[in-house]
């Protein structure tokens, strides 16, 4: 854990979330900040800074955030479509630097995204 992360204190218990999936190594909760209907986003429980790194700790935790997205997808009726983002970096709009996977859903979306 780090001390002063904010995702690491939510999987800690010490800051508040709307949990949606707890699973061993994985954490989905709803966004704070919705962007859409459904705002979820699946993180490791272990800290690692981005998509990236997460890759580079150990790839099959990186699938473990896709299967959880796409099992959130699923319980939250996402038949229609859904989209999944890692934002990596500042430049890419990154704001919290513990890896996130968002799953938006429940609207239309514009391609390119802004
Ligand atoms: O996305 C970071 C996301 O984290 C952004 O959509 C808001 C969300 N956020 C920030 N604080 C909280 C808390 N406390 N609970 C739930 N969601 C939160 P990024 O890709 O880094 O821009």
């Amino acid at each position: 854990m780090s001390e002063d992360c904010l995702f690491c204190r939510i999987v800690a218990g010490e800051i508040p979330a709307t949990v949606v999936r707890d699973e061993a190594r994985t954490l989905a909760f709803r966004d704070v900040n919705p962007q859409a209907p459904t705002h979820v986003l699946v993180i490791p429980k272990r800290h690692l800074p981005n998509a990236a790194a997460v890759l580079a700790d150990d790839p099959t935790l990186l699938a473990d955030l896709f299967a959880g997205a796409v099992e959130v997808a699923a319980s939250e009726g996402l038949g229609d479509g859904y989209r999944l983002v890692f934002n990596t970096g500042e430049s890419a709009g990154q704001t919290v630097f513990h890896a996130h996977l968002h799953l938006l859903g429940g609207r239309g979306f514009q391609w390119p995204p802004g």
